[in-house]
């Protein structure tokens, strides 16, 4: 093609979270010198996947347990080498974890949680009465709502779907009694929920990486190297900041992610 090389395209799903790493992806793309767009809250992990097969997207941010669960079916273990394994074939790579988890887990009002002895997922079984609200995807997943109810026998029946940004209000208000958050949400802080033991251990580990498509190497020989600059850098504590600075503070998400680079890369 004449002119400049068409820029890399990076997605996000539909959650701050996500949001932020794609801008941070995309920046750190054009700090090493490779032009990215970046389509950004694009919708549920399937359309990102999805789009990424079909050629629409480059990388996007996804996590180990999700990657397993929801794309592979649960047939690879949730461990970054055997991803690597099974989805090379497939002509998509991973990164190594950008250095934080955040896994699914289900929280409550910490006075309702005391109030009724709640502590761990399985404490549950025993309050058919509880209100639930969780997120549409988690309804569907077999990681998600599935799974917690089979494993813990879970007799609850007033479970509905809801955006998940609408569920920290719903659960302040008394609206709902239990929801799915993500362990980085800034709001479990803020609100001081109580996130419940997964005292089975039903979620696997979540560990954030970028996944690509393998042909960007040829395309762009100074992608890859720009991702990884990130590859164990976001810790935890981080990651929970940043989403703050958007979810809390009301910064832009491309604001936050630039802050970071800035600050803990040197990356302008
Ligand atoms: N999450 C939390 C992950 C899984 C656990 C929603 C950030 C995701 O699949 O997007």
């Amino acid at each position: 093609a004449l002119g400049a090389p068409a820029p890399v395209r990076v997605g996000s799903k539909e959650f701050t979270e996500s949001e932020i790493l794609g801008a941070m992806a995309t920046q750190a793309l054009a700090a090493g010198g490779v032009p990215a767009e970046h389509r950004r809250a694009l919708g549920g992990t399937r359309i990102l996947w999805e789009a990424l097969l079909r050629g629409d997207l480059d990388v996007y941010p996804d996590y180990t347990g999700t990657i397993s669960e929801e794309i592979l079916g649960g047939a690879v273990r949730p461990d970054e080498e055997a991803l690597r394994a099974a989805l090379a074939p497939r002509g998509v790579g991973i990164t190594r974890s950008l250095g934080f988890e955040d896994t699914y887990a289900l929280a409550m009002r910490r006075d309702v949680a005391d109030r009724l002895g709640v502590r761990r997922v399985s404490d549950l079984a025993r309050l058919p009465a509880l209100r639930i609200g969780f997120t549409s995807e988690f309804m569907d997943r077999k990681d998600g709502w599935p799974a917690l109810r089979a494993r813990y026998r879970l007799p609850q029946r007033d479970v509905r779907g809801l955006a998940h940004d609408l569920a920290y209000p719903a659960l302040a208000a008394g609206e709902i009694d239990v929801t799915d958050v993500y362990s980085t949400d800034a709001e479990i802080g803020r609100y001081g929920l109580a996130v419940l033991e997964d005292d089975l251990h039903v979620f696997p580990e979540y560990r954030a990486v970028y996944v690509y498509r393998l042909d960007l190497e040829a395309r762009a020989p100074a992608a890859l190297p720009a991702l990884r600059r990130l590859e164990g850098r976001i810790g935890a504590s981080a990651m929970i900041d940043l989403n703050a600075r958007v979810r809390i503070d009301g910064a832009a998400p491309d604001a936050a992610a630039a802050g970071f680079l800035r600050a803990a890369l040197g990356l302008a």
